[in-house]
């Protein structure tokens, strides 16, 4: 057997422990593993407690006031009527024109709300920044179908954000381009750029069509302004 030279590396097997060190060394590395085994777990239970936590401190009910904004016309109460349960919903066609706003509390996605869906009529627009000081969130109700009014639209959102708490107030804005049931309405990119929403650089906003009569698009709108309110808390 050829001798190894003094600078070949020496192995394991080269000197063999006694059995018995060799199987406490294994017991202390099994020992160390089902250690470090216990607190992955620890951990693991951990994580899915505060998951759980978060959950349930997401979900469980909340308070977030809205304001439901818009030009007359544009559909704003026949909105909130289909977010609200089918058992206390106006139908679409008993919704009267609202004369200053009207208040309604209900809960949806976990979330108790209570929204203000004021009058669109210009007699009462000025009541808009009053109660834009506390909200939460505001929606603002575009009627797609109206082109001969967006730009007048377009003046009574930057008179809201201007002349209101909302100019020093970041809070999400929902935009609903409404009718879109209707022939040759504007597509949700059109109303984006006629409002300017480009230069809302320091709030959230979104943006989506929808229609109050079938419900298309409402879901989608309700779902980020939910979502909005969860991360802003
Ligand atoms: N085709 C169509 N009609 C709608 C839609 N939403 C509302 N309307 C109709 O538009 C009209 C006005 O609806 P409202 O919900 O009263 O409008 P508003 O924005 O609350 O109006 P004010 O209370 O006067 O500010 C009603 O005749 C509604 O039936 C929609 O999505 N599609
Ligand atoms: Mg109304």
């Amino acid at each position: 057997m050829s001798r190894r030279q003094p600078w070949q590396r020496h192995t394991f097997l080269d000197h063999p422990r006694p059995a018995a060190i060799y199987s406490a060394h294994c017991f202390e590395v099994s020992k160390r593993s089902r250690r470090s085994n216990n607190l992955i777990d620890e951990e693991r239970e951990m994580g899915f407690m505060s998951a759980i936590t978060s959950f349930l401190g997401r979900y469980r009910s909340r308070k977030a006031s809205l304001l439901v904004v818009g030009l007359d016309n544009a559909g704003k109460s026949t909105i909130v009527q289909y977010y609200k349960p089918d058992s206390s919903r106006v139908p679409a066609d008993q919704i009267p024109p609202t004369v200053g706003f009207h208040i309604d509390r209900f809960t949806r996605d976990h979330v108790q709300l209570t929204v203000f869906d004021m009058s669109g009529s210009a007699r009462y627009r000025d009541l808009w920044p009053y109660y834009a000081a506390e909200t939460d969130a505001v929606v603002f109700v575009i009627d797609a179908a109206d082109k001969t009014r967006i730009e007048c639209a377009r003046r009574e959102l930057l008179d809201v954000l201007h002349n209101s708490e909302l100019k020093v107030r970041e809070c999400p804005f929902l935009f609903l381009c409404n009718k879109c049931d209707m022939a040759d309405t504007m597509p949700a990119a059109e109303v984006a750029a006629i409002l300017g929403l480009d230069a809302f650089k320091d709030r959230s906003w979104y943006i989506c069509e929808c229609s109050a009569l079938t419900g298309q698009g409402l879901s989608e709108g309700m779902a980020w302004l939910i979502e909005q309110l969860s991360v802003a808390r």
